[in-house]
């Protein structure tokens, strides 16, 4: 018996606990099974297609499981295209193992990953481009991956390629005439028009590529580094921000000398977050591999939350780093409660704080660090992460920050996966080889025909396994 006549079913609901949760059966006998599994068989028999039913289902002993709804589906109007029943049962994790295993027990067969997706390609319910959608809605990281995924779900990714199509079919006959007529002068123009018509549509497919190979990065989650000289407050925000101790805080400089990352969710974006060694000069080399980490993290991350303190002055390694990576930066003047009476004196009393001179608002360094933020035009909040001053201004500076490196992401509209990027690349090689060649007719619709043939790739008809296997596997069961 081959894979698509094999009756299937899986749990289609995420498994625990629920008011109902749902089980999918599909394949040329699941009529027939799920009627050996209730009582109502003459009832099920007679109901007409897409017709919801009230059913009991008995188990091997004769018990009754649970009483459920269930709509039955005739081929091939049903999801998958073959004969189907959807039941609908009590939500919990021991009713619908035992349906489950009471329908594995006569004959039906636990479903694969995307099976029922699977199926509904081959039997031509669905396309390939909508299946990979689908695995793209599943995997989407950001609220941007999802409306990217919802696009190519909804049919605009198909429209592109199938102008891009058209573009390259017509391309085709203006050479074909070229070949034809030759140098005539009407032909002279179109000439001119072709070449222009194929150099525009490189363009664009080049920065499709672009923008795809960028937003790979994202991918993982959006990558934030909280850097800074040594003993600046950056684990205490690390784990203010995480919501929990996960960093050593210590008054010791070189406290961290690994780098420390957890990835979270921040306002429903992925973030990673890593809370690195403090920039400094040291002798010891387990910390100097830390600051030489920091230092490559830095350079990598989408993002620096660079911490410095307010009471300390800015040496000029540190204002380097902070102006070369001025355009990724929000500067962190940390720990105002120990220079400020004024903003201590908002719930701390200033005797708490050593440092204070007590005597005014202004301290050297503070201001020395408010004046460089101003003159080089940098994103900076002032505030003290251990005593929470200013806490509501430091979440909403990360905050607006975060949301800009994502609101810079520009998501590419036809590639959603390696295998469009594949093809894609595959296309812009030969319409590259057509233009190079392009005085030479032949040969230029030669290559422009390949390039046609890729395009088909796209939404054709694939029968190769492998890819529908890298396709489903990102699938859940009972997708
Ligand atoms: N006075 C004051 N101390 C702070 C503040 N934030 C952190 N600290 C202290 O500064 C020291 C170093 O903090 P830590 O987070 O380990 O800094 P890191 O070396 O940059 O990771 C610890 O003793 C913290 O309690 C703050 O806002 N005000
Ligand atoms: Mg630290």
């Amino acid at each position: 018996m081959n894979m698509s006549t094999q009756t299937i079913a899986a749990l289609s609901t995420p498994p625990g606990r629920g008011a109902l949760a749902g089980i999918r059966v599909t394949g040329g006998n699941s009529h027939t099974l799920f009627s050996l599994v209730i009582n109502e068989k003459e009832k099920f028999n007679k109901e007409a297609c897409r017709k919801i039913g009230i059913y009991t289902i008995i188990g091997d002993d004769g018990n009754i499981i649970d009483e459920v709804t269930a709509i039955k589906y005739d081929a091939p109007r049903s999801f998958t295209g073959e004969h189907m029943v959807e039941i609908f049962c009590h939500g919990s994790p021991i009713i619908t193992g035992r349906i489950l295993d009471r329908l594995f027990n006569i004959g039906v067969h636990p479903a694969a990953r995307g099976e029922f997706s699977r199926r509904a390609l081959l039997n031509g319910k669905m396309d390939l481009l909508k299946a990979e959608s689908i695995a793209g809605l599943i995997d989407s990281q950001t609220e941007k991956h999802l409306q990217s995924a919802s696009m190519g779900y909804q049919g605009n990714q198909r429209s592109r390629i199938e102008n891009y199509k058209r573009k390259i079919i017509g391309l085709l006959s203006d050479l074909e005439s070229r070949i034809e007529f030759g140098e005539e002068d009407d032909v002279a123009q179109a000439q001119l028009n072709t070449k222009n018509d194929l150099e525009q549509m490189t363009a664009e497919l080049s920065e499709e590529l672009i923008r795809s190979e960028r937003v790979k990065t994202f991918d993982e989650g959006i990558f934030v580094a909280l850097a800074g000289p040594a003993n600046a407050g950056k684990s205490s925000l690390f784990n203010e921000i995480l919501g929990f101790d996960r960093s050593i805080i210590h008054d010791k400089p070189g406290t961290t000398r690994d780098i420390v990352s957890e990835r979270i969710s921040f306002e429903s974006i992925t973030i990673k977050l890593f809370d690195c060694a403090g920039i400094r000069e040291t002798n010891d080399c387990i910390e100097r591999k830390g600051i030489e980490r920091s230092i490559s993290a830095l350079k990598d991350a989408h993002f620096v939350l660079w911490v410095t303190s307010a009471d300390e002055s800015m040496k000029e390694d540190e204002a380097d780093q902070i102006l070369e990576y001025k355009e990724k930066i929000l500067l962190i003047i940390n720990k105002i409660d120990i220079i400020s009476p004024i903003r201590a004196a908002a719930g701390h009393p200033c005797s708490l704080y050593p440092h204070n001179t007590g005597t005014n608002d202004t301290h050297p360094h503070f201001e020395f660090k408010k004046a460089f933020c101003a003159k080089n035009d940098l994103r900076c909040v002032e505030t003290s992460i251990r005593e929470k001053i200013n806490h509501k201004e430091l979440f909403n500076a990360i905050s607006s920050a975060i949301h800009g490196v994502t609101e810079e992401i520009t998501f590419p509209e036809i590639i959603l996966n390696d295998r469009h990027r594949r093809i894609i690349t595959a296309v812009l090689n030969e319409l590259r080889h057509s233009i190079a060649e392009f005085n030479r007719e032949e040969l230029s619709a030669h290559y422009l025909r390949n390039a046609l043939n890729h395009l088909a790739e796209f939404s054709g008809h694939v029968t190769s396994d492998e890819v529908l296997d890298m396709i489903f596997e990102k699938f859940c069961i009972g997708k």
